[in-house]
């Protein structure tokens, strides 16, 4: 898996190699320009809306938005059942408090500094995971796993309502402890069961997300071993955002940042177009 990742991220940099090392750069002007309000440290951090600019207005969208989108969710044909995705894209272009929140220069100043790149905005989602009503055995998502888009990519989870442990909080064990779990578990690429995780790690080193609406972490979903969404009482309601390197393996198939959405804030300044930019793409001259 390492070596499949490595030929993959080789690939995108023979595809963009001048975007690729402008991303540096900039990360690193980034990096000398902004002190950011904190940093991602052991593969996770834990911070609140209100730390962020327009975290608080984008947390007001997602509640006020939220109960309209559920009462006319319609089952998709593929995907998860129990985690369902309410935001689409004519919704994003309603509420540009969203992506004013995820394109932020502190937001891109702090991904950029533990990506060592900027980064592009894969995906902004508004997560309803949906009780099972009946105990059901863990499976996909639901068992801790790595991610394989990267070696690095961050995930932010905003609480969008309050998430107690009824409510399948996002549940994780930091970049450390997950590296020494990974080299001891027989198959540390794929989905791990509990009684092969939890023996080998102390109790402090399972970090749950519960927490009052507003509440929220930037994880390193490759590096980290997580699970979320064991909910088989309550609902759970977060906003995600994913980042990812410019070289990162892929991005996810079906995307609520979509063309549309990208073309609309490509003009908005050049920070803001790099971050959406979709690849493959070349880094206007000017910038
Ligand atoms: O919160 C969840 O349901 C799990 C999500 C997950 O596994 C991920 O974002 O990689």
């Amino acid at each position: 898996m390492r070596r499949a990742r490595g030929l993959g991220k080789a690939f995108q940099l023979v595809r963009s190699p001048k975007e690729a090392l402008l991303r540096r750069r900039l990360a690193r002007k980034l990096g000398r320009e902004t002190e950011p309000p904190f940093v991602i440290g052991d593969g996770y951090v834990r911070f609140t809306a209100d730390d962020l600019p327009h975290g608080r207005a984008a947390l007001e969208v997602c509640q006020e938005i939220s109960e309209d989108e559920k009462a006319t969710y319609v089952t998709p044909a593929i995907g998860k059942g129990f985690l369902r995705t309410l935001l689409t894209p004519e919704r994003l272009r309603e509420h540009p408090e969203l992506l004013a929140f995820a394109t932020s220069k502190d937001m891109i100043a702090i991904v950029s500094r533990y990506l060592g790149t900027v980064p592009t905005l894969a995906d902004l989602r508004l997560w309803w995971s949906v009780p099972s009503d009946v105990p059901k055995p863990p499976s996909e998502s639901q068992k801790f796993h790595r991610d394989h888009e990267d070696y690095r990519q961050v995930k932010v989870f905003v609480n969008v309502r309050d998430i107690d442990a009824d409510a399948g909080p996002f549940t994780l064990v930091p970049a450390s402890v997950s590296s020494r779990l990974a080299d001891e578990l027989p198959d540390p690429y794929g989905r791990v069961e509990d009684a092969d995780v939890l023996p080998r790690v102390q109790p402090e080193d399972v970090i749950v997300l519960t927490g009052q609406a507003g509440e929220a972490a930037m994880v390193d979903t490759c590096r980290c071993f997580h699970y979320g969404s064991r909910n088989d009482r309550k609902e759970r309601l977060v906003l995600m955002l994913h980042y990812l390197s410019f070289t990162s393996i892929f991005e996810p198939d079906t995307k609520v940042v979509d063309e549309s959405v990208r073309a609309e804030w490509q003009a908005r300044d050049p920070m803001v177009a790099s971050v959406m930019r979709a690849r493959p793409a070349r880094f206007p001259d000017t910038y």
